[in-house]
């Protein structure tokens, strides 16, 4: 029987490249978003090209309820092998005397929040089935904060911090746990973070190759695909020319 993965944020970016990639690998899939027909088309997609099984569940990890929909699924696809929690995002970048309080909470209820709500549901799938595999999409602004980063930093460092928490937690489960840390990658985050300001959003990524969501999925499944005995606890990726969050070399 083919294993599966489950992927929260499938409808862009990072979470796209993974479904590709382990569908690729023919992993069966469970996809999850907000955006509707963007998870209907990626899973027409992926079940002509590689013939394995999507199932796809519209949901908002903010809202807990929907989140626990995840219970209605079948045991058969309870099954779950992989948990890419990647489902996150940015918005605004202020001083935090200036910040906007509700884009500080949608990012707090989102990395935080919504991750913990999956967590909670799968891992106790993972439990009763043996093992698994939870791979927490951080940042390198959950290594270090920058300016106008405050919230963002700080929600990224939260993850950083229950990716240590889960794995000592599980443990006793043989369920592994990875954090992979990403420093600048080109996908919709920065148009999410500068709400829809395409121009502001396009110069983040100008002047040196940032990394494609492409060299992230392949990190993650280079995770995914160790020997049972060996975890990757945590792995720092960055593109040749950022050194750090406030250290990009552009030509
Ligand atoms: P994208 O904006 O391209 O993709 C973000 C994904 O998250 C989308 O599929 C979006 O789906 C989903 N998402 C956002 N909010 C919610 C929500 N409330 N409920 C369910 N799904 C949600 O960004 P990336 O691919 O770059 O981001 C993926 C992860 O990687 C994030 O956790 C981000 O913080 C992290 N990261 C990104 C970096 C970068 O430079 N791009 C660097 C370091 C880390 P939908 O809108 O359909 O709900
Ligand atoms: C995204 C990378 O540097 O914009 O997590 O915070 S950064």
């Amino acid at each position: 029987m083919s294993k599966i993965a489950l992927i929260t944020g499938a409808t862009a970016g990072i979470g796209e490249a993974c479904a590709r990639l382990f569908a690729q690998q023919n992993y069966d899939l469970i996809l999850t978003g907000r955006r509707t027909e963007r998870l209907d088309a990626l899973a027409k997609q992926l079940v002509s090209e590689f013939g394995i099984r999507v199932n796809t569940l519209t949901m908002d990890v903010r809202n807990k309820e929907e989140v626990e929909k995840l219970e209605s699924l079948s045991e058969d696809w309870k099954k779950v092998d992989v948990l890419i929690n990647n489902a996150g995002l940015s918005q605004g970048m202020d001083p935090i005397n200036a910040g906007n309080t509700t884009d500080w909470e949608v990012m707090i209820d989102t990395n935080i929040k919504g991750l913990l709500y999956v967590t909670k549901v799968v891992s106790n799938w993972m439990i009763q089935n043996g093992s698994g595999h939870i791979i927490n999409l951080g940042s390198i602004a959950g290594k270090e904060t920058y300016l106008n980063g405050n919230v963002y930093c700080a929600t990224k460092h939260a993850v950083d911090s229950l990716n240590k928490a889960m794995r000592i937690d599980l443990l006793p489960h043989k369920i592994k746990v990875t954090a992979i840390h990403p420093g600048a990658v080109d996908t919709e985050f920065s148009e999410v973070r500068f709400k829809g300001d395409k121009d502001r959003a396009k110069k983040v990524y100008e002047g040196y190759e940032p990394l494609h969501a492409q060299d992230i999925a392949e990190t993650i499944w280079f995770a995914a695909s160790r020997p049972a005995h060996v975890n990757i606890n945590d792995m720092l990726v960055m593109p040749t020319a950022q050194a750090s969050t406030s250290h990009i070399f552009k030509e």
